[in-house]
């Protein structure tokens, strides 16, 4: 648990012979890029790159990756090996990034490495230093910053790829440079990506825009049932196995319904119930800034951060909805009473 500034991240990573980067499960454009940025650098080094996560890279992230290695590690995921050219086994320096807790590398990633990171690169000001050495910056809004200003120290001259692989990091972190954690900082970063050759139109396009067929018809059938409470500034959609199975949607599109709640003009915490296959109820809070979601959920047994939290009930769905719906009218006023 030592704190570490980043020219010693660099000369670590530089003195390596070898390095694996580990990601986080469901790998977002963060941690895979910030983790393709690095292993680029490290093999303009000649440092032979094994980039091991648990689940498989989504498609939109899929060209981050060129020629390197990547090894899925949950059992589930395994793909028949693809070319045969990058299956040497996998050995070296291990480092993560964009890792705010072991447990979020994955059942199967923590079971094969857990305590043994050595240099975890992060963001998160949550981070529970599970590392042997960390470098933590929790005022950048993405680890592909803290990777940007890495791959400089080291000494690697940062091309298109490695650039276009931040890029996405930053942009998908920042909701496309919308949410509060953006700075001028991270506009600076994108603005040198750009000059590095990265469209960024397309990638945006790909990121924030496209959506699935099965994702339009899930969004379809939730919001056909969309309910609003205390004179609107609670909109609540319920999403069940049945809506799952007619749409062929999954629980990684869902997520984005979450947050369309809290997109509706009025309102101030949206909520979302997903159906889980035993039939209990996992429950989604967002709220705008005047709202602490993480309370709202503390009071239901669950938690998470102040403006996005989850908890979740057993109750059949309309008790459910009328215990979540008077939590956040009791957090509703009382932030009205101030
Ligand atoms: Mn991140």
């Amino acid at each position: 648990m030592i704190f570490i500034d980043l020219k010693t991240a660099a000369a670590r990573l530089r003195a390596a012979e070898a390095v694996r980067i580990l990601t986080h499960g469901h790998p977002d454009g963060d941690t895979l890029g910030s983790a393709f940025a690095l292993a680029h650098a490290l093999r303009a080094l000649k440092k032979p790159v094994t980039v091991l996560c648990e689940d498989p890279i989504p498609a939109m992230f899929a060209y981050m990756r060129a020629d390197v290695a990547y090894e899925i590690l949950g059992e589930k995921n395994q793909d028949p090996p693809d070319d045969g050219a990058n299956r040497q086994p996998a050995a070296g320096f291990l480092i993560s990034v964009d890792v705010a807790d072991e447990n979020l590398l994955g059942p199967a990633a923590l079971s094969r490495f857990g305590g043994q990171v050595r240099l975890n690169i992060d963001h998160h000001a949550t981070n529970t230093l599970f590392a042997a050495e960390t470098l933590l910056d929790p005022s950048a809004a993405a680890t592909a910053e803290i990777v940007s200003d890495l791959i400089d120290l080291m000494g690697v001259r940062m091309d298109t790829l490695m650039a276009a692989c931040l890029y996405a990091g930053v942009s998908t972190d920042t909701g496309c440079f919308r949410y509060y954690n953006t700075t001028a900082r991270s506009h600076r970063y994108a603005a040198r990506y750009m000059e590095l050759g990265v469209e960024t139109e397309p990638l945006d396009r790909a990121f924030f825009e496209t959506e699935s067929r099965s994702y339009m018809a899930l969004e379809r059938l939730a919001f056909d049932g969309l309910r609003y409470f205390a004179e609107g500034r609670i909109a609540l959609i319920a999403v069940t196995q049945a809506m799952f199975a007619q749409s062929g949607s999954n629980d990684e599109e869902y997520i984005k319904l979450v947050a369309r709640t809290r997109q509706i003009e009025g309102v101030q915490v949206g909520v979302a119930l997903r159906e889980r296959r035993d039939g209990t109820y996992k429950i989604s809070l967002r709220s705008h800034e005047t709202v602490d979601a993480a309370a709202i959920c503390a009071r239901m047994g669950g938690g998470g951060h102040s403006r996005a939290a989850g908890c979740a009930s057993e109750l059949p769905l309309e008790d459910t909805i009328r215990r979540v719906v008077g939590f956040v009218e009791e957090a509703i006023k009382g932030v009205q009473g101030c």
